[in-house]
């Protein structure tokens, strides 16, 4: 691993292995509305469930798009959540609904799912399905459910870059491991439910599924991969982390746009192993080629200036680069997918990974150093936010200009800092603001934002809202 994760020693890590808790339905605060899908499975299925999950969704507060490249991010769980009551049957079915109407109601042979493609389609009960599907490659072929039924309820602002998808993909994940009394550690839930997701044609990196299992009140996660890790993040006491919504909306899987961005990175890393003289086609992430050449994300930073162009290359130009085939490159680089005359912007996307890398352990390292007001914390914080919003704009370009507007609003209402959340193109921005500033910013931001787009301020509940640090994943029992 990198020397800067080496060199940390000092923090406090989750203690691994403890699996998702088990709590009574009406101990829970989310009593009421358990009972009210409790209510709707009753209505759809005539029979009582067995028992709901709950899978939060979550805010990321930096490290974005760098997950996939192996490297740490810093997200936390939030309150909105998705719910799911669970029973068996015996005749074979997996028959799905939804409390929201829009969300039709669904039914396949629960056998077939095992065996299904979901690429291409991202309809709402396909996220359900590759949860299935992950969890039926987990689960011995002896305890496998006959049949399930599910009725789902969600409150995640759906493609808006707060997870919605991961909470629904790791909530099914759950549902059918629980069913088959199949119990793992939340570092396990979250790896299955993050290759369980990939069904669905995204490449994604695995923070959302990590953090939704391993997400806990009171304080953000450093989450590590290879192997998944949690530890701790304590922010200054005053900190407040506040969501808006841009208004704009992007489903990760109706496009080619995300797994571009993995695949460039990959390339990347790939065209920086075979500059350095090692094995190309062996490396898969840009993490790999840094402890290879054991260089610090800095020294990265200046290789991948020289060694890459600034601009775009075709898939020829890659090929004729690592001197292989287009049939090659395409097994071993994630280009299938690519028309020939795609563009791939490599030392952009490579210089933002290596520095949005080392934004992230700076945001954890300024909570632990001595010697430091709060306030001169939370203006490191906002900074280094800020600094991360410039980079995925411009030089990983997966903002919208609504976003950008957005987040110049938030500063110009006095915020710390502010960046686009979760995979962008639209979607959600997370704004540092403190305790004592938090209403005021909100009316603010309110009147600048989104009354000029006729949104007046008393319909902004579910747009514009405080954040804190939440539990992940639980089981109810009714
Ligand atoms: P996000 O950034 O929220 O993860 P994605 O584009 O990855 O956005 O996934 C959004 C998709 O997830 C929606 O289009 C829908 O198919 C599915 N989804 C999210 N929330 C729900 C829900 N409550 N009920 C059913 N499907 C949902
Ligand atoms: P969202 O916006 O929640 O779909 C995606 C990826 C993450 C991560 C972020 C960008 C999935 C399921 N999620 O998040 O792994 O790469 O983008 O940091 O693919
Ligand atoms: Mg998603």
């Amino acid at each position: 691993m990198s020397k800067e994760r080496n060199g940390d020693e000092s923090r406090k890590r989750d203690k691994g292995g403890v699996g998702v808790s088990i709590v009574a339905a009406k101990e829970s605060r989310d009593a009421a509305r358990l009972s009210t899908i409790g209510n709707h499975f009753s209505a759809r299925f005539h029979r009582e469930p067995s028992f709901f999950v709950r899978v939060p969704g979550r805010v990321n507060l930096i490290g974005e798009h760098i997950d996939y490249c192996g490297y740490a991010v810093c997200p936390m769980a939030i309150r909105q959540d998705v719910l799911v009551a669970v029973s068996s049957t015996e005749d074979g079915m997996l028959r799905l609904t939804n409390l929201e109407a829009k969300y039709s109601d669904f039914e396949c042979d629960f056998g077939h799912i095992r065996t299904s493609s979901f690429d291409g389609s991202p309809a709402w009960q396909n996220y359900f399905l590759c949860g299935v599907k992950g969890a039926l490659d987990e689960i011995p072929e002896g305890r496998q459910p006959n049949g399930m039924l599910a009725a789902v309820w969600g409150n995640v602002p759906p493609s808006s870059g707060l997870s919605s998808s991961s909470a629904l993909v790791s909530a099914a994940v759950l549902g059918t491991m629980h069913l088959s009394e199949c119990n793992r550690s939340k570092e396990d839930m979250g790896t299955i439910s993050a290759r369980a997701e990939r069904y669905i044609g995204t490449q994604g990196g695995g923070m959302d599924q990590a953090i939704a299992f391993l997400g806990q009140e009171g304080c953000a996660k450093l989450i590590e991969f290879d192997p998944l890790r949690a530890f701790d993040v304590t922010l200054p006491r005053s900190a407040v982390f506040v969501i808006a919504h841009s208004l704009a909306r992007h489903n990760k899987a109706s496009t080619s746009d995300y797994n571009l961005r993995v695949a460039e990175c990959r390339i990347a890393a790939q065209i920086i192993a075979k500059r350095n003289g090692l094995k190309w086609d062996e490396v898969k992430k840009l993490v790999d080629v840094q402890a290879k050449l054991n260089k610090n994300l800095n020294e990265m930073a200046g290789i991948v200036e020289r060694e890459l162009d600034q601009d775009s290359y075709s898939l020829e130009e890659i090929c004729s680069t690592l001197e292989t085939t287009l049939e090659y490159l395409k097994k071993v680089s994630l280009t299938k997918s690519f028309k020939n005359s795609q563009a791939f912007k490599l030392r952009q996307r490579a210089l933002h990974v290596f520095q949005e890398a080392a934004r992230v352990i700076e945001f954890r390292e300024i909570n632990q150093r001595d010697g430091k007001s709060d306030k001169e914390r939370l203006r490191h914080l906002g900074h280094l936010m800020t600094q991360s919003h410039v980079s995925l704009d411009q030089m990983y370009e997966c903002s919208h200009p609504e976003l950008n507007r957005l987040v110049e609003d938030a500063m110009e209402c006095g915020a710390l800092g502010a960046r686009l959340t979760g995979a962008g193109w639209g979607g959600c921005a997370v704004i540092l603001t403190t305790k004592e500033k938090v209403p005021d910013f909100l009316e603010s931001l309110k009147e600048k934002f989104y009354h000029r787009r006729g949104i007046k301020p008393s319909e902004t509940e579910g747009l514009l809202f405080p954040t804190e640090p939440n539990q992940g994943a639980a089981i109810y029992i009714p």
